[in-house]
């Protein structure tokens, strides 16, 4: 394509700097260049930006007027719960896992900026005894899951689990599991996809370069996940594999639930098309956003757009009235997703003002330690509004939730407060079943040994556990791998 053609294609959108450089690039760059600007529509680039920066201009006092919480008919909490509604459950979702109607939605394209890591999230190791990163222990739980399933229904219904990379963390993700046999699941059962991207502005709306041959771009948030379900042919497979209910959720959590039996069950029970698990906020200040009901719809309303006065209002009972902890955790009917997917467009977009390296009007390549420009995502949670009949799990933060988001030098959401509330819960686990562990001996358990606490009386009951750090394993890890075996 020649300089005339693509000067003409961009000055009428007023994006014409992106080929001020074309001159001093080599054929093989122009070629480059004049491919991603050809791929790009740039009266729909701009109307992007546009619509973000209108969505930026949340007036939070209005907000605050039309703000409701769930209501107590869309609201459970998983501590509430009787034991039998408990079971009721669990039996639903496992039956439903064992019939193979259920698969998990792994949300792995993010960049890990915050975290400073240079691969895919999902392969950091925390320091567990066991050393197994964060894919194998989510690996090992579905694994542990179906065998569950099968065992209690007499047939192995599989988990498809479907993992959203983007185009940094592709290659590198589809290599490690190959490497590591896929950690136990069928090869056929792991479907790895790809996120779209958007391009990275300026404050005024211009595209910014990244190299003077390459636009600048970025993933497109967690909610690109609809298109890419649609552009990658996901939602049908899902349909050709009679997937019937989806699990999606961040890959940083390491008390991760991978495909929650009572999660399932629940949403099953009451006929959901779409869910979220919940944690209560642990103050009115806390980082998170909130699900709850704007003008009658669900929404999750991010901290940033709630005043002091609605994120500090009480129930009589004390309780925040606006504590529903988003935690990234979220339950799709295969038929909800297919609606949604055809007016994903619709989506909101958010700007995020961030550090963008760019090439300046000189050409040289800037690294900046301000933020410069702007990008642009979709949220996951932002379909909600369009379900007929949305639903709220509260469960445990001790049990469910402790992300990994930063480097231990922010001493919050890192790799120790990871490790430290995996083990945590595990001490938790082996007391239940009648062990003896004092807090400062840390044994991990095994997800193929154990999925949330269960089957480990035989193994644990009146015994002492003194050597630290010690993992628990199950029979056929320590069969391959003697290394702190079984205790
Ligand atoms: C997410 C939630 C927030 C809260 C918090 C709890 C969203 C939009 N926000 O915030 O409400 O629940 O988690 O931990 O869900 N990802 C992609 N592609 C992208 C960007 C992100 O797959 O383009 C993945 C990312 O790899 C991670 C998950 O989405 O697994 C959450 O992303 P994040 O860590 O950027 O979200 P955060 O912490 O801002």
């Amino acid at each position: 394509m020649s300089y005339d053609t693509l000067f003409s294609r961009l000055s009428v959108h007023g994006q014409e700097q992106l080929i001020k450089f074309w001159p001093d690039l080599s054929a093989k760059e122009q070629e480059q260049l004049a491919r991603e600007i050809s791929s790009l529509d740039f009266a729909e680039v701009n109307e992007v930006f546009r619509r973000a920066v209108d969505a930026s201009k949340v007036i939070k006092e209005k907000l605050d007027h039309d703000l409701k919480p769930i209501p107590d008919s869309h609201y459970e909490s998983v501590n509430n719960l009787s034991n039998e509604k408990y079971e009721e459950y669990e039996s639903l979702g496992f039956k439903e896992i064992a019939e193979g109607r259920v698969g998990v939605l792994l949300l792995s394209g993010g960049q890990a900026t915050r975290l400073g890591f240079g691969h895919p999230k999902g392969m950091y190791d925390v320091g567990l005894p066991s050393k197994k990163t964060l894919f194998q222990i989510q690996a090992e739980r579905i694994v542990k899951i179906q065998q569950m399933a099968a065992e209690k229904y007499g047939k192995e219904g599989r988990i498809t689990w479907y993992i959203m990379t983007s185009e940094h963390t592709m290659a590198p993700t589809a290599d490690f599991f190959k490497t590591h046999s896929y950690f136990g699941l069928n090869e056929d059962d792991v479907v790895f996809f790809n996120q779209g991207t958007l391009p990275c502005f300026d404050f005024e709306g211009k595209v910014l370069l990244d190299e003077k041959h390459h636009i600048a771009s970025a993933p497109d948030g967690n909610g690109g996940l609809y298109k890419a379900l649609k552009t990658e042919g996901i939602l049908e497979d899902i349909m050709k594999r009679g997937v019937k209910h989806l699990h999606a959720h961040s890959v940083d959590n390491i008390l991760i639930k991978v495909a929650d039996p009572v999660f399932i069950g629940y949403c099953t029970s009451k006929n959901a098309d779409c869910a979220a698990k919940v944690v209560q906020k642990s103050c009115p200040s806390e980082a998170v956003g909130v699900v709850c009901r704007v003008n009658g719809h669900y929404k999750v309303v991010e901290y940033s757009e709630l005043t002091d006065a609605a994120a500090e209002r009480r129930n009589p009972d004390g309780r925040l009235t606006f504590s529903a902890g988003n935690i990234c955790n979220h339950y799709f009917s295969a038929e909800f997703l297919s609606k949604i997917c055809n007016f994903e467009s619709k989506l909101k977009l958010h700007l995020a003002k961030k550090k963008i390296p760019f090439v300046d009007s000189d050409g040289i390549r800037q690294k900046p330690t301000e933020p410069n420009g702007i990008k642009i995502e979709k949220f996951i949670f932002d379909v909600f509004e369009f379900a007929e009949n949305f639903i709220c799990l509260e469960v445990s933060r001790e049990a469910e939730f402790s992300p990994l988001k930063n480097s231990d030098a922010a001493k919050q959401d890192c790799p120790t407060t990871a490790r430290l509330d995996l083990l945590k819960l595990h001490r938790t686990y082996i007391r239940q079943a009648g062990g003896n562990i004092t807090d400062d001996v840390d044994v991990e358990i095994s997800p193929l040994l154990s999925y949330a606490g269960e089957n480990l009386e035989d193994l644990v009951k009146d015994e002492v556990f003194v050597i630290s750090p010690f993992h628990l394993k199950s029979m056929s890890e320590s069969e391959t791998n003697g290394v702190n075996g079984n205790h």
